[in-house]
């Protein structure tokens, strides 16, 4: 009924929001891949020789509620991910996809995002 705020829709950029900026250019970031749908920079604290995360340009606030509404685009990420993997040469020797979720799991940025690690061992369990 047009009663919803426009800055409330889903998958609509949000003012506040870090990754958004990112998305439009308005905070800087090192890219590594883009496409239609998303876009890969890398980590600006890496925890591994490769650390890259990927974004979906519409505004989800983790991957679970992203993958609910746009299956589609969350797809891409995975996509992504995997094609990062592979540019930076990190398929060979195995490399971790993580999607923090929630704040107890680690989660700080809530615009969904994977991160792509590799280049090194990973032990498990994760800690
Ligand atoms: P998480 O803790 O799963 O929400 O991951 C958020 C990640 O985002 C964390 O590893 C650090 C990274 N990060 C935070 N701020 C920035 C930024 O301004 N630029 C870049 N490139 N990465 C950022």
């Amino acid at each position: 009924d047009g009663s919803e705020e426009a800055g409330s829709m889903a998958g609509e950029a949000q003012a506040d929001c870090l990754f958004c900026k990112i998305v439009a250019g308005e905070v800087p970031a090192t890219v590594v891949r883009e496409s239609e749908t998303t876009v890969a920079f890398r980590d600006i604290n890496p925890q591994a020789p490769t650390h890259v995360l990927v974004i979906p340009r519409v505004h989800y606030p983790d991957a679970g509620s992203l993958a609910a509404a746009e299956p589609g685009i969350a797809a891409d990420v995975l996509r992504e991910a995997a094609a990062v993997a592979n540019q930076e040469k990190a398929d060979g020797t195995g490399y971790r996809i993580v999607f923090n979720t929630g704040a107890g799991a680690g989660q700080t940025v809530f615009h969904a995002h994977a991160h792509v690690l590799g280049g090194r061992g990973f032990n498990w369990p994760p800690g």
